[in-house]
């Protein structure tokens, strides 16, 4: 069983080729010596002797699924720089910059020393590295250092504290494993089988990374002698039966030193309202699955049982493994969804920060959806659409913005819209355009083209009709004394319309507070679509940008 898992692993592209693993090796012996050319040269630029300057040191540590040994073909290389006191962030995106674009191995880079992790992530000999820094309080880093000791973290900055998080939690997962191959294995099954079922995704309210780690970690512990495979059967029996919300964790949570708080359900109601606790084993301990809400944790639940349901009849040899594999089916699953469109009438990267803000934020939107009596499931798809429209005019710019293209789709509409798929988006922001959509300019139709960039999120809906009679009746009440008008309540009851006006409406506030939000830039909405065009009873209350 576990040589078929391998096999199959293989087959579907999990593992990277040996000379490809050796070529990040020679990434990483580079960017060591790179990291400790820096810590050096800022040491002699603060007037150290040149003995000092070298004793100073400096280390790099990867975390991410380079660390884990999880790692593909498109994987990245988290890397942490970790330098001594004398040595700033500052320092990390200047001097240590410079040393980067002097290589000629670098072939892109990208700085964000303002992020929540300040990050510069570059493309090295076309391996792509995120690079994070951690200065540590005291005054020499030397190659035999590591993180475990949580007497480092004293006198240490947020930023610092956060950077060492990442190594600090992987280096005790594979710690806290009895076989790391074993490990291994199984964990690249489990993250093939999430990213395929769609519930891998930590800001749409599924287990990220780590926390898929950690799961499988667990299964590890508790079966010391298994095989990958065993593990990968255990992993959906025990976890399709766990008693939620009982924390999954990997050793008993430590005190420590710092003034930071620790998970505690004890201690806080906000600890207590985890759903489905993972926690992570370094101190400061922390739940990795805290955006997990009771609609994504329904959603993790069927997929363990039908996990499960599978490995029965993998393990006795009825089903192959790419059975567990199989693509998840969100867009055929639903007969309501709801499309939350993010655009922005300005340059690529406007629209990368502003599509992020309404990512971050579209939790919100679920766990409110999630208050609706009638609404039994608010199903988040972890993967966001992003597309380039060039409009006539401001007319269908803001048609556009509305989603309107995707909702009618209708000849004319698809002939005056050209979109493009927004891969050229990453590509450093260059727009190209389809010959018909130039031709309008160069024929003189149009006297202005008008980008709009939009990401579209989709929410698919699970809603009972019994409860929605119950439900309207409150909120036709609501209506009557809010408008005072009798007709528009016989209309609703008539249509049996699902009236999602406030959720919508408090996530719109809740987008548009952002600090960078500007109305004539950035635009927001949700609209309801769906599968069917066939007639049905029900339709969905649209809530459109103007507050009509
Ligand atoms: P890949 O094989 O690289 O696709 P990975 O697990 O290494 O898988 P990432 O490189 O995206 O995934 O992330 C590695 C770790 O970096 C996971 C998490 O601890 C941290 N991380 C990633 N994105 C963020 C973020 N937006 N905010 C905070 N931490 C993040
Ligand atoms: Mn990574
Ligand atoms: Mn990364």
């Amino acid at each position: 069983m576990n040589e078929k898992l391998i096999d199959e692993l293989k087959r579907q592209g999990s593992f990277e080729s040996e000379e490809e693993s050796q070529k990040r090796i020679e990434v990483l012996n580079k960017l060591q010596a790179l990291a400790e050319e820096f810590v050096r040269s800022v040491s002699i630029q603060k007037n150290m002797s040149e003995l000092m300057a070298r004793d100073a040191g400096g280390k790099i540590f990867t975390f991410g699924s380079y660390r884990l040994g999880v790692y593909g073909p498109g994987s990245d290389i988290d890397t942490l720089v970790v330098v001594p006191k004398h040595v700033t962030r500052e320092n990390f995106f200047d001097v240590f910059e410079k040393l980067l674009r002097k290589r000629p191995e670098l072939e892109e880079i990208a700085c964000v020393p303002d992020a929540f992790v300040p990050i510069i992530k570059i493309k090295f000999s076309s391996i792509s590295v995120d690079l994070i820094c951690a200065r540590l309080d005291i005054p020499q880093i030397p190659l035999s250092l590591t993180l475990d000791d949580k007497n480092l973290l004293r006198n240490l900055d947020e930023k610092d504290l956060r950077a060492l998080n990442g190594t600090r939690v992987t280096d005790e997962i594979l710690r806290l494993v009895p076989q790391a191959i074993v490990f291994k294995h199984a964990l690249r099954a489990i993250k093939l089988w999430a990213q395929r079922r769609a519930i891998y995704s930590n800001v749409m309210g599924f287990p990220g990374g780590v926390a898929w780690a950690m799961l499988v970690a667990r299964i590890c512990q508790l079966y010391p002698n298994a095989i990958s495979a065993t593990i990968i059967s255990k992993f959906f029996n025990i976890l399709n039966k766990w008693s939620w919300p009982q924390p999954v964790m990997l050793k008993a949570i430590e005190d420590g030193p710092l003034q930071v708080r620790v998970w505690n359900p004890k201690l806080y109601p906000a600890d207590r309202a985890h759903r489905m606790p993972i926690i992570t084993p370094a101190y400061p301990s922390m739940c990795a699955t805290h955006n997990i809400s009771a609609s994504t944790q329904k959603v993790i639940m069927s997929e363990l049982k039908r996990g499960a349901s599978l490995m029965d009849e993998i393990m006795i040899g009825k089903r192959p493994w790419a059975d567990l594999f199989i693509k998840h089916d969100f867009f055929l699953r639903y007969k309501y969804y709801l499309a939350v469109y993010a655009s922005s009438k300005g340059t690529a990267e406007q629209q990368l920060k502003w599509s992020g803000l309404v990512e971050s934020r579209l939790r919100q939107l679920v766990l409110k959806l999630e208050w609706i009596d009638s609404i039994e499931l608010a199903h988040p798809f972890v993967k966001e659409f992003d597309q380039v429209h060039y409009c006539a005019d401001e007319d269908e710019a803001k048609r556009v913005a509305d989603g309107e293209q995707i909702a009618t789709a209708s000849t004319k509409e698809a002939d005056l819209v050209k979109t493009v798929k927004a891969e050229e988006k990453e590509h450093g922001g260059k727009v190209t355009s389809n010959g018909d959509a130039e031709n309008k300019v160069v024929d003189g139709t149009t006297a202005k083209k008008l980008v709009v960039y939009t990401t579209t999120f989709f929410i698919g809906l699970e809603i009972n009709l019994d409860r929605m009679m119950e439900s309207l009746h409150f909120s036709i009440i609501e209506f009557v004394s809010e408008l005072g008008c009798m007709i528009l309540t016989y209309a609703l009851a008539r249509h049996k319309q699902l009236d999602i006006q406030w959720p919508c409406k408090e996530f719109y506030e809740m987008c548009r507070t952002w600090p960078e939000y500007d109305e004539d830039i950035n635009c927001i909405c949700v609209r309801n679509i769906r599968k069917y065009r066939a007639y049905c009873p029900l339709s969905v209350v649209n809530v459109s940008t103007d507050q009509s």
